[in-house]
């Protein structure tokens, strides 16, 4: 492999090394070659519309053909292809069914113990045939919400899929999200039903499901909820509600295995998807049928370069947008074979990954950079968990996704995860996004360790500054998509107006697409970094959590009087949690202040989850404020670093209480 370097000095890492993608992957390649790139880029800026229009026209399969690509007139609500109609279970399965793949796996589950069950394209559908029948037995209707709260199983990517059938708009819920999560998340979708499973099996233990989802409705103000429909997944012991509760088995055991599909308009809600934001509760992304389809199975072909013989392993979990794009619908729609996996890569040893790997001759593979630094750390103190341990000769294709991925994991995951052979692609997008927006292609791109690189052909990525004027490169910036793209969040789900203002803001014109993260792009290549949020969002094992979240939680308990939540650098993590509580009696110290943090803590995860957790807690008789009464955040993000405040402190009211923050509980 050719390793050359590069001259650039103001790079953002100061990255120098540059590896090209491998001949051979090159000569096969969906996209082969940089003027292949250059080439469609050319296109989308000539003829935008006309190059979206092809696109969709050729990787969709349409019930009634679109004339009209893109409807700017009611702007930021962009309209795409949005006189035709589709289906996208149709798209992901009946289509396979026509087109010679009815016999292939579709899904390959990997069960958190080991166990395999492998389902064709012609089962999955009978599956999810049967599984919309049953929803539309219960009386679940095109535009109906409906929350899924599951584990990672071949149910719940039928039960995704059999929501989009009958044109019901799901909204997954992360199964580690509490019951208060769970209870604001259905009452802001006004969802008539809940599917769940008694228990979920991870790392070798049962977690209840059910039991929470039970809390959820008891905690009141889920009057919209008429079903929760049961999968038995450990046969444990929960309480049943007669005529609320029902198992899924007696859903759909009579029900046909023909299920004709409900053809929507494009712009019909396929999901809604709550992620965090800066401010206040968290936002339901509402996604498009047409437009997120055209890019999942786009992006699959681009960016993973799917192809039939392929076995593809994206180990996010269908609770993120990851799960979404890359598990529940994109596979599908190319008709791939791909592993659904139930378990945690440190079980029953931190060698898992590698091993499903071998075992199930995954030729591609995307995760996440928290997974790969935590794997890099066990195999150093257990060298039998090494990766270079296990048969990985099957991998062409490793990808990334989640976070910025540090140049030294990347050099190791290119090292021995991919022996040096399997290009990289560093994945940047985001759950408004819908699907990849810069990212290597793995054909074409000059890969550089800790760089997204370039935008997919068509995506009108941009750095600019606080006026929303274009900076140059080598200069960093905030991060814009300067057009309207197919797979972009349509709108906030209740709350139109904050998706206008989150993501159109007034100071930058109103007209470029704000994703919240700052970049900087190379004075020579173009190439982009992603610095890091904007905002106050941070990003914990690439999980999104917004530090007002924590805030409010925390201030919701009857013993504290104000919080602040700043992210701290975390070797594992990326970032870490870090809390700053005043309590409202005195400030605890010595064993009393362990012993309030861990309860704060336990407290965290009731309210949010477990993911939500501080890591660290500091105790103070107060937070340095500014006269005006200003939290300063800046001044406790260093004090959470553990380094020495040397900026100037003579706006702070009481500089003292600086001291008091240094020490953890
Ligand atoms: C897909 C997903 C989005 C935020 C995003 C950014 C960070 C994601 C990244 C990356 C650098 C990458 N992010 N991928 N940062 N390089 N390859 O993760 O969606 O959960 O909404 O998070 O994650 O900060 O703004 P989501």
């Amino acid at each position: 492999m050719a390793e050359n370097e590069i001259t650039d000095e103001n790079h953002g890492l100061q990255e120098h090394r540059v590896f090209q993608p491998p001949k051979e992957f090159t000569a096969n390649a969906a996209i082969a070659g940089m003027e292949a790139y250059d080439k469609l880029c050319a296109e989308a800026a000539s003829d935008y519309e006309g190059f979206w229009g092809r696109l969709a026209r050729e990787h969709l399969d349409w019930q009634t053909p679109f004339t009209k690509t893109l409807d700017e007139s009611n702007a930021p609500f962009y309209q795409w292809f949005n006189d035709g109609q589709l289906n996208a279970s149709y798209n992901c399965l009946d289509r396979n069914l026509l087109n010679g793949n009815a016999e292939k796996t579709a899904i390959i589950f990997e069960a958190d113990n080991g166990a395999v069950t492998n389902v064709t394209y012609r089962e999955l559908h009978q599956r999810v045939c049967k599984f919309a029948n049953g929803l539309k037995s219960r009386g679940i209707r095109k535009g109906d919400r409906v929350i899924i709260y599951m584990s990672m199983s071949i149910e719940g990517v039928a039960a995704m899929q059999a929501c989009a059938r009958i044109g019901a708009t799901h909204s997954v819920v992360f199964g580690g999200f509490s019951a208060k999560s769970l209870q604001e998340r259905i009452i802001d979708a006004g969802a008539v039903a809940v599917i769940t499973a008694d228990e979920q099996q991870r790392g070798g233990k049962s977690l209840p499901l059910k039991a929470i989802v039970d809390e959820a409705l008891a905690l009141g103000g889920c009057d919209t909820i008429k079903d929760v429909i049961v999968y038995k997944r450990t046969g444990g012991d929960i309480s049943w509600n007669k005529g609320r509760d029902i198992w899924l088995n007696d859903l759909v055991d009579n029900q046909s295995a023909d299920c004709e599909p409900e053809w929507v308009d494009a712009e019909h809600p396929l999901f809604i998807l709550y992620t965090s934001g800066s401010t206040g509760t968290p936002k339901g992304v509402q996604h498009s049928t047409g437009g997120f389809l055209l890019w999942a199975a786009l992006t699959m072909k681009w960016t993973f370069d799917i192809k039939p013989s392929d076995v593809f392993w994206c180990t996010a979990d269908i609770g993120w947008v990851t799960g979404h794009s890359y598990i529940a619908y994109g596979p599908l729609a190319v008709g791939a074979t791909e592993i659904v996996f139930e378990g945690v890569p440190t079980y029953p040893n931190a060698g898992r990954f590698w091993e499903t790997i071998a075992k199930h001759k995954v030729s591609i593979f995307y995760t996440a950079p928290t997974a790969i630094r935590s794997l890099i750390k066990a195999s150093d103190v257990n060298p039998e968990f090494h990766p270079q341990k296990y048969d990985l000769s099957s991998l062409r294709l490793l990808g990334s996704v989640g976070e910025p991925i540090n140049p030294e994991a990347w050099m190791w995951y290119y090292k021995n995860v991919g022996g040096e052979r399997c290009p990289i692609v560093d994945t940047f997008w985001q759950t408004e996004t819908g699907g990849h927006m810069i990212t290597p292609l793995p054909g074409a791109t000059p890969m550089v360790p800790g760089s997204c690189t370039l935008p997919l052909p068509g995506i009108m990525a941009a750095i600019v500054d606080e006026a929303g004027a274009d900076v140059p490169n080598g200069q960093g910036g905030i991060l814009v998509v300067k057009r309207p793209w197919p797979s972009m969040i349509r709108t906030i789900w209740n709350n139109p107006e904050r998706f206008k203002t989150s993501y159109f803001p007034e100071e930058l014109g109103g007209k470029y697409y704000l994703a919240g993260d700052g970049a900087i792009r190379n004075k020579d290549t173009g190439y982009f970094t992603i610095t890091g949020r904007i905002d106050d969002v941070l990003n914990v094992s690439g999980h999104r959590m917004g530090t007002m979240e924590i805030e409010s939680a925390l201030v919701a308990n009857p013993n504290v009087a104000e919080a602040a939540v700043v992210g701290k650098p975390d070797d594992t993590t990326g970032e870490a949690i870090c809390a700053f509580v005043v309590l409202k009696g005195a400030r605890p110290t010595g064993e009393e202040a362990k012993k309030l943090a861990a309860e704060l803590r336990n407290w965290v995860g009731k309210e949010i989850g477990p993911i939500a957790k501080p890591k660290e807690i500091r105790f103070g008789d107060n937070l340095p404020k500014t006269r005006s009464g200003k939290i300063m955040r800046r001044l406790l993000r260093v004090l959470a670093k553990g380094e020495t405040i040397t900026q100037d402190v003579s706006t702070l009211e009481n500089p003292a209480i600086l001291e008091q923050l240094k020490e953890s509980a």
